[in-house]
């Protein structure tokens, strides 16, 4: 077959001088930071829906995007073609991880049982291409939320039937996740939510999404799946309201279906803006609770609102992620995936090269960022400076649970006003960070 981008030769890091937009800047595989590969901290991903399948349409318009190699069919030969100019741009891009949707790789057939046929086909060729490469899949998919059977949802549906169906598409899913060795499989709840609530039942809907889940956590041990479970949280879109809207109404939810102990979370950087968060706050909150997975490393618009998926290159947040991550102790099954799609009017096949560059660079640059600020210690001095009331005297008693509401009366009323509070010194901090940015 081919080459799909004859023009475009391996990626190569270059340096902060290089004036070569098809180099990197910043992202030096090698290259140890905190004592481990660039590589190995950012664990790169592309996901095949945007890259390969996401032709550049939106609500007002057709598709622009150049894909020459893509024949424009639904037949299995198309998407093993696919497949293979996939793997050209993963080896080329120098990523080491790709994500998919069953949907995204192989055509949906008349009947499941042609479906799951269609898939396996593929699914021959991605592990051929895996071997052939050592690109690695970070996590799979499926897709429960494009055809018109999961109108009302899949696990979260009115249709029991529809319940079954998404039972069978995940089970075979994660089948082909588990033969293609993933690291992990994604659960995004694509319509698990509603448009009205005249219609809905949320109790019983809720319970079914906890049924589902846990019928997937035993279809898991049955087949012998090692990988990570995530579930990904999004607010809203395609529903009005979805049930794991942020990462705290998915860690309440997997608490009380006693899932927790399944199911860590896939961060995606603007779900987190569109629940009115930010996405270090979802970071920061699945730290703090023990549920941090995965990232889709994307970027949102604030003046638009919807889920734009535009590639990251915002240096904040690609520092203030890192810091966060380098404290949980980096990746482990995780990684950085790409959960984004080039511009409508960026249509041709090097512009995809030019994303994941740029996302690559931005994140790269914000490891290399949080590295330098950790390494500095003031940020951290600050914070155990800030807390210190609590390390002895009252606090300390206070977080051993030795005290109780008489006792800290009394000690009130005899001290009769508490301690001078210290500046918070926002700005100051602000500064620093800055230093390294
Ligand atoms: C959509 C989601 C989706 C998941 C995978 O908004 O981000 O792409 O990551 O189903
Ligand atoms: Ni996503
Ligand atoms: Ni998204």
């Amino acid at each position: 077959m081919a080459k799909a981008f004859p023009d475009v030769k391996k990626i190569r890091y270059e340096g902060p001088g290089s004036k070569n937009p098809l180099a990197f800047k910043h992202y030096n595989p090698d290259e140890l930071v905190e004592g481990k590969p660039m590589a190995e901290h950012l664990r790169f991903s592309v996901a095949y829906w945007h890259t390969f399948r996401n032709a550049g349409a939106d609500q007002f318009g057709q598709a622009t995007r150049l894909m020459p190699w893509d024949d424009g069919s639904d037949s299995v030969e198309n998407a093993v073609n696919r497949v293979r100019v996939a793997f050209e741009f993963f080896e080329k891009l120098g990523a080491e991880f790709y994500c998919f949707h069953d949907r995204d790789v192989a055509p949906e057939g008349a009947t499941l049982a042609e479906s799951h046929r269609n898939l396996d086909e593929v699914v021959k060729v991605l592990k051929d291409e895996q071997e052939r490469t050592g690109v690695k899949l970070l996590w799979g998919t499926a897709n429960l939320f494009a055809h018109p059977r999961y109108m009302h949802g899949a696990a979260t549906s009115c249709n029991a039937d529809a319940f079954a169906y998404a039972a069978a598409q995940v089970a075979k899913a994660m089948e082909v996740t588990k033969e293609l060795g993933g690291a992990g499989y994604t659960f995004w709840g694509g319509r698990e939510g509603y448009k009205s609530l005249l219609n809905t039942d949320m109790g019983r809907e809720l319970d079914h999404l906890g049924r589902f889940l846990h019928m997937a956590v035993d279809y898991k041990k049955q087949i012998g799946f090692d990988g990570q479970f995530y579930i990904e949280p999004k607010p809203k879109e395609p529903t009005k309201h979805q049930y794991d809207s942020d990462a705290a109404a998915c860690f309440a939810f997997l608490q009380k279906y006693d899932l927790v102990d399944h199911l860590k979370l896939n961060i995606e950087a603007n779900h987190a803006t569109l629940a009115g968060h930010t996405f270090i706050h979802e970071l920061e909150f699945c730290l703090t609770n023990g549920i941090l997975g995965s990232v889709d490393a994307n970027r949102g618009d604030l003046l638009l609102g919807w889920d734009t998926d535009q590639f990251p290159t915002n240096l904040y947040d690609t520092t203030m992620a890192m810091l966060t991550i380098l404290r949980g102790g980096g990746f482990t099954t995780g990684g950085l995936n790409f959960d984004a799609h080039v511009a409508r009017e960026s249509f041709e096949p090097v512009d995809l090269f030019h994303a994941h560059i740029g996302g690559m660079d931005a994140f790269a640059r914000g490891l290399k960022a949080a590295a330098a600020i950790r390494k500095d210690n003031r940020l951290e001095d600050f914070l155990k400076q800030r807390y210190a009331s609590w390390d002895a005297g009252v606090g300390a008693d206070i977080e051993a649970g030795n005290l109780d509401f008489g006792e800290l009366s009394e000690y009130m009323l005899k001290k009769g006003e508490i301690a001078p509070n210290a500046s918070g010194r926002v700005e100051m901090l602000e500064n620093i960070l800055n230093e390294y940015i």
